[in-house]
């Protein structure tokens, strides 16, 4: 059984932690993109993971494609486009302090998804398919690719898994609200925050399948069912979100109740956040056990 992921997985350089990105002079070279953090995150957990995503013919795309393959996602559907860059981030991380982000992306080779290069085959023996709104504001092309997408998952069988993930820097409110907020009413599950669903116009209540509402309080909730946030020392928070998307699909995947899945999610997002960078705290089956058992001993 294996999850699908789809969308832009990106060069990270991030600058050394804790200085501004104008000040920055050493930086470390890692991966970002919040559907391949996903794939990361569940395979790391023991799970198959799947990415499909375009990168560029260039040192960059075959960097990231080396950091996916090295974290065990599966990527022979990975496309190499010969005429278009691999996405680059630089960012810096703070604990507290706004974190800034520099996208240099516009064009690049995951921004020409199209829907004629998705087949059935590349979601065979999928049980999830993970999507965030990222992907659909990348171009036209990608919107309608993800639009496919929902509808070979429902051919083979698989639940749709999404996250709206809105980022401004790549697009208005109004621009999510007309491709992304109309996704949310076709996924099985759904991951959002808050403010994503407030600025959508979504109420999770009147969604289908089960709708996670990661809060303001960082708390996140699930009907009646709230998970708090492990209180943990926060270094940088970027890549939270999909921490706790990948330990709550590794729950579902498992067929625990939605109260293990959250407590897992919540568990994941914790380790991720007392690292620097998106991926590098995300545990392993066993580091989750560890952490999970840490939280219990201490009455959390
Ligand atoms: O969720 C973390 C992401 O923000 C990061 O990895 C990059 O996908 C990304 C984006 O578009 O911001």
């Amino acid at each position: 059984m294996t999850v699908v992921v789809c969308g832009e997985a990106m060069l990270l350089m991030l600058a050394e932690p804790g200085i501004p990105l104008e000040r920055a002079t050493a930086f470390r070279r890692s991966v970002a993109g919040a559907e391949s953090n996903v794939a990361a995150g569940l395979a790391r957990l023991g799970h198959d993971a799947r990415w499909i995503g375009r990168l560029g013919a260039d040192p960059a795309g075959r960097s990231v494609l080396a950091m996916l393959r090295a974290d065990g996602i599966d990527t022979r559907h990975a496309v190499v486009d010969p005429d278009a860059p691999t996405g680059l981030l630089v960012r810096d991380s703070h604990p507290s302090r706004a974190i800034d982000v520099q996208y240099y992306r516009a064009g690049s080779a995951a921004s020409r998804l199209a829907p004629d290069e998705l087949s059935p085959e590349m979601l065979d023996g999928a049980r999830v398919v993970h999507v965030t709104g990222i992907t659909p504001m990348l171009s036209d092309s990608a919107h309608r690719a993800t639009l496919r997408l929902f509808d070979l998952a429902r051919e083979v069988g698989a639940l749709v898994s999404f996250d709206p993930n809105i980022r401004l820097k790549l697009g208005a409110p109004e621009q999510w609200r007309e491709r992304v907020a109309p996704l949310l009413g076709r996924a099985d599950v759904v991951l959002a925050g808050e403010d994503e669903l407030e600025l959508l116009g979504v109420d999770p209540a009147a969604l289908g399948g089960p709708a996670v509402v990661k809060r303001r309080d960082k708390s996140a909730t699930l009907g009646e069912l709230r998970q708090e946030a492990f209180p943990v020392p926060m270094v940088d928070p970027v890549g939270a979100g999909d921490a706790f998307a990948a330990g709550f699909l590794s729950g579902l995947l498992r067929g625990e109740p939605y109260e293990i899945c959250l407590r897992e999610a919540a568990a994941v997002a914790a380790l991720v956040v007392q690292c620097v960078g998106d991926t590098e705290g995300l545990p392993d089956r066993a580091g989750l056990d560890r952490a999970l058992a840490g939280f219990a001993e201490a009455g959390e």
